[in-house]
């Protein structure tokens, strides 16, 4: 109840606010990609997770609002970062079935002067269950508009191994689960699998979640994985951070 009050004036107050996780290239050691996550900087209950945050803002009807901001806030952050890197931006089930999406996402490209192949829309499996010729549709828009899209956390839904050839994606995610008991066989021959199958497709394979060099290398190995992300790397940033990080690396 008071965190929906809070949630109304927060948008106004500015207290909301971008961090920035990179995604790295395993072969060049350079960051691709920025996946922005959402913080809110809360007067009294200090930071608050986009989990608690999301949910309340879709039930309020804020969430158009609140997406908006966050997609046109990382379209003008990612031009200020050198040119080959692009932004990553998640989008919910709801989110990603609002009606007027597709102008939302033009609208946010248009205002920023962000080139389309620069962004990235995160989707889970769950934005597929629903509705599939229209979600068909949509995807099939963004691909003509040139945005990328990525399947993220993927391995934990209702994994249907037919998404990854019956939507045009670019990037597969796989779920940071995928590394529990990665030094064991059956977890890794699993993790390998879904690799090699997402890049046979033609997808970019992304692990998320890699906290020891270990797993590193480990899924570097046989080079089907082609980016990393997580906290052996750098845990999510604010903006200012990131955009030293990528001076250092590019
Ligand atoms: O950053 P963190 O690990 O706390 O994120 C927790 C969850 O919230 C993740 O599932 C992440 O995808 C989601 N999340 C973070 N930022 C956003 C956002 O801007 N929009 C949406 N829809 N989800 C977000
Ligand atoms: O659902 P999504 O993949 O967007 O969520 C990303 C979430 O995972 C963020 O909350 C982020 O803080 C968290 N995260 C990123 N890297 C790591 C990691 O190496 N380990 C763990 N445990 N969490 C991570
Ligand atoms: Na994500
Ligand atoms: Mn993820």
């Amino acid at each position: 109840r008071t965190l929906e009050l809070d949630l109304r004036k927060a948008l106004a107050n500015e207290e909301f606010e971008l961090f920035y996780q990179p995604l790295i290239n395993l072969k060049s050691g350079k960051i691709t990609t920025c996946e922005a996550l959402l913080r809110w900087n809360h007067p009294v209950r200090g930071t608050v997770s986009p989990i608690d945050i999301i949910p309340v803002a879709e039930d309020m009807g804020l969430i158009v609002d609140l997406g908006r901001w966050i997609l046109r806030r990382a379209c003008m952050e990612c031009m200020k970062w050198p040119d080959g890197v692009s932004v990553a931006v998640n989008f919910s089930p709801h989110q990603f079935h609002q009606r007027d999406v597709l102008s939302e996402i033009r609208y946010a490209l248009e205002v920023s002067g962000l080139p389309a192949h620069r962004l990235e829309i995160e989707i889970t499996e769950s934005s597929l269950l629903r509705n599939t010729q229209l979600t068909h549709d949509i995807l099939s828009q963004l691909h003509a508009l040139g945005v990328h899209i990525s399947l993220d956390d993927f391995g934990t839904g209702y994994s249907s191994l037919s998404y990854l050839h019956n939507f045009p994606m670019q990037k597969v995610k796989i779920d940071r689960s995928f590394l529990e008991g990665i030094d064991t066989d059956r977890p890794l021959t699993l993790l390998r699998g879904v690799a090699r199958l997402s890049a046979d497709l033609g997808m970019s394979v992304v692990v998320e979640g890699i906290e020891t060099n270990e797993q590193l290398e480990l899924i570097s190995a046989d080079g089907t994985v082609t980016e990393g992300q997580g906290y052996l790397f750098s845990r999510p940033v604010p903006a200012v951070r990131i955009r030293q990080l990528l001076n250092a690396s590019h």
